[in-house]
């Protein structure tokens, strides 16, 4: 009898420790489609860097093109990230310190100014367009 009750409060523990994941993953999949707007926590309708960083670093794409997970981009890794898309800085450029990698911060760096279309160091419309577009479903970051 006491084995039985033992058993069961196993059962009981192991259904506990499995509802987690369930609701995790459920979770997950309804932060799926980026919604760029929510980027604005100010909400002045433009994305400074500070903002665009963290929400670009939510996406994942960095780890996504990093291929070999050391953390960095080669610029083999950049190119291929970018696939059809030709209209990119180029690596040297995104690349501040000259090391031949990107970090994660020289990497949203440069993704940042490339949005910047018109240099004012705001993302604002029509440019938060673009983003939106990249980011969205089918988009150059929807990895
Ligand atoms: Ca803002
Ligand atoms: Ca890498
Ligand atoms: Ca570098």
């Amino acid at each position: 009898m006491a084995n039985w009750t033992k058993l069961a409060g196993a059962t009981a523990l192991a259904l506990l420790l499995a509802t987690p994941t369930v609701a995790q993953e459920a979770e997950e999949a309804v932060e799926d489609p980026v919604d760029v707007g929510a980027w604005d926590t100010d909400a002045d309708g433009a994305l400074s860097e500070e903002e665009f960083g963290a929400g670009f670093g939510e996406t994942g794409a960095f780890g996504e093109w990093d291929s070999d997970d050391d953390g960095a981009l080669s610029e083999e890794e950049y190119t291929a990230g970018y696939g059809e898309e030709t209209d990119m800085a180029a690596f040297g450029e995104v690349d501040e310190d000259g090391d031949g990698a990107l970090t994660e911060e020289e990497f949203g760096a440069g993704i940042y100014s490339g949005y910047d279309a018109d240099a004012s160091g705001i993302i604002e419309e029509p440019e938060l367009g673009d983003v939106g577009d990249d980011m969205g479903d089918g988009g150059l970051f929807d990895v």
